[in-house]
């Protein structure tokens, strides 16, 4: 079936794309040193439908030091924690008031359904702030006797002190998302930053930036700019006069970024790829184990980190599940972002589009079968790529092996759980995991055997920001999320007086 037309935008969002290009620097709209621009396209047309700043490194310098004066004179760390919550939770309460308002920005910027970004994407920014905020009043250091000194000779103590200044890179695939989960825990920790969005989807970041100024979040504490990876995230990572880097990518660029922070100490947390298992054990519930394993890879045409990319399932079951799973995908009514009946959008770009299906390619070529889509629908210009189910795959192939990040699902049997085990941790990722059955102990042991930063039992995802979120491996560095996501952003003084 042909792909249905993008619907109108509202009047508000066209405003929003008429905007002149500009970069959120020291709490002012501020024009770049030079005049080039990066096109923001609408996926679900492959039209172009705005442009943004493309920062020079003159750019990233002005807003580093404006995140270095704001973070040395003490204008956001100084202020009491209380201040720090309740200006947090200002925050939290503006985005509220724009759901829909941001919601559709972000769906016309990344292509995803319109009722994902306002049931999913916007109100889980919300609960980030509101739960980050809380951690402002809640850190704490420790006080402690000493070792080697007889008791109460040394009043030694460790405080807890904010990081300084924050350079903070967040992908296409949750824009708004991922730019609040890095903004949260900084501001909460006292930290001033400069944030890049990706160059594909920079819209939501910049609408945010006019909020931060509304909230009376101090100027210069959060500094937002759009630019290229290769120069002006580059030249962020490099920058002397930043404390830390958090980023969320891919892992290559993760690698790169880990090697740039090296030459200054950098502290680094890197949320980065995944090829996440969903292990089916032959005693669940075969629809609620196919909706999951279907919402896994699909949700988000795909585009998720955590994405349930393998499916293992056990021999006794694999075929009913595997066709309850092409159920789940032939249902997915593929569509533009805007459309009411849309459940799976465009992918965010041309280039993602051409990588997806040049994967399905090579699983072809290596000898798997399509059970379900491996193509792409007609279109007018949009990036879509049909929901695939490939089976008959092997350990060896590309489709099993490489972060696809799309909507790419490769199947394969197993018939123990020592197996399935070495198999589920047969790959240099290891972010997420999700094991489906009603067998208690079967869940613990697969759980405890899991190399995975992560482990979903009977769903594929109950993450939220007070959970850690992160991976071992190559799935990254550090967690996002919980008392480990706001201490990320926070270094430990010890003070030792003898009295
Ligand atoms: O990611 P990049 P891309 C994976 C996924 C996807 C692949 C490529 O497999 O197919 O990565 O996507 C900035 N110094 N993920 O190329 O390049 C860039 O501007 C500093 C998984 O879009 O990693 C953007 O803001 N910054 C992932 C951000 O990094 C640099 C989400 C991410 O872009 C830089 C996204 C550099 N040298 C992609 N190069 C996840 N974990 O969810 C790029 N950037």
């Amino acid at each position: 079936a042909r792909i249905a037309a993008q619907p109108a935008y509202s009047e508000i969002a066209r405003k929003t794309l008429e905007r002149r290009p500009a970069l959120f620097i020291d709490g002012e709209w501020v024009a770049s040193s030079g005049d080039a621009l990066i096109p923001v396209h609408d996926p679900s047309t492959g039209k172009q439908i705005a442009s943004v700043v493309d920062a020079s490194v003159e750019d990233v310098d002005r807003a580093v030091a404006a995140a270095r004066r704001a973070f040395d004179d003490g204008r956001w760390s100084g202020l009491s924690p209380y201040q720090r919550e309740r200006a947090i939770h200002g925050l939290a309460d503006l985005i509220e008031a724009h759901i829909p308002e941001l919601a559709e920005l972000e769906s016309i910027d990344n292509g995803k359904p319109r009722a994902s970004s306002e049931g999913y994407d916007l109100p889980r920014s919300v609960s980030t702030l509101r739960y980050m905020a809380g951690w402002a009043t809640r850190l704490t250091g420790e006080t402690l006797d000493p070792a080697n000194f007889p008791s109460g000779a040394v009043h030694a103590y460790i405080r807890r002190e904010p990081i300084g200044v924050c350079a903070q890179i967040v992908p296409w695939n949750y824009p708004l998302m991922m730019a609040v989960q890095k903004i949260a825990p900084a501001l909460a920790a006292g930290c001033t930053m400069v944030l890049k969005p990706a160059e594909q989807t920079p819209l939501t970041a910049l609408r945010l930036a006019d909020l931060v100024a509304e909230a009376g979040i101090p100027a210069g504490v959060v500094n937002i700019i759009t630019g290229y990876g290769e120069t002006a995230g580059d030249r962020m990572v490099r920058h002397p006069d930043v404390d830390k880097i958090g980023f969320t990518g891919s892992t290559d660029v993760g690698k790169i970024i880990s090697r740039a922070a090296t030459d200054t100490l950098k502290r680094v947390t890197l949320e980065l790829g995944g090829k996440s298992p969903v292990i089916v054990l032959p005693d669940v519930d075969i629809g609620q184990a196919a909706a999951g394993a279907a919402r896994s890879i699909f949700s988000n045409a795909g585009q998720v980190c955590i994405a349930g990319s393998r499916l293992f399932a056990h021999r006794d079951v694999f075929d009913r599940l595997l066709e309850a799973v092409a159920e789940n995908a032939g249902r997915l009514k593929v569509g533009p972002s805007l459309a009411p009946e849309t459940t799976m959008g465009p992918l965010v770009s041309s280039e993602q589009r051409e990588r997806v299906l040049g994967y399905i390619e090579s699983g072809r070529k290596e000898g798997a079968s399509v059970l379900v889509g491996g193509d792409a629908p007609t279109t007018d210009g949009g990036w879509f790529v049909n929901p695939t189910v490939l089976v008959d795959v092997k350990p060896q192939m590309r489709v099993v092996r490489e972060e696809i990040f799309g909507p790419v699902l490769a199947a394969q049997r197993f018939d123990d759980l020592d197996e399935v085990a070495k198999a589920a941790n047969d790959t240099p990722y290891g972010l997420s995991a999700s094991i489906w059955t009603r067998d208690l102990s079967a869940m613990h042991r697969l759980a405890a055997k899991l190399k995975s930063g992560m482990v979903w039992g009977n769903c594929t995802s109950a993450a939220d920001s007070s959970m850690p979120f992160g991976g071992v491996k190559q799935s990254g560095l550090g967690r996002e999320g919980g008392r480990a996501g706001i201490e990320a952003y926070t270094e430990l003084k010890t003070v030792g007086i003898m009295l």
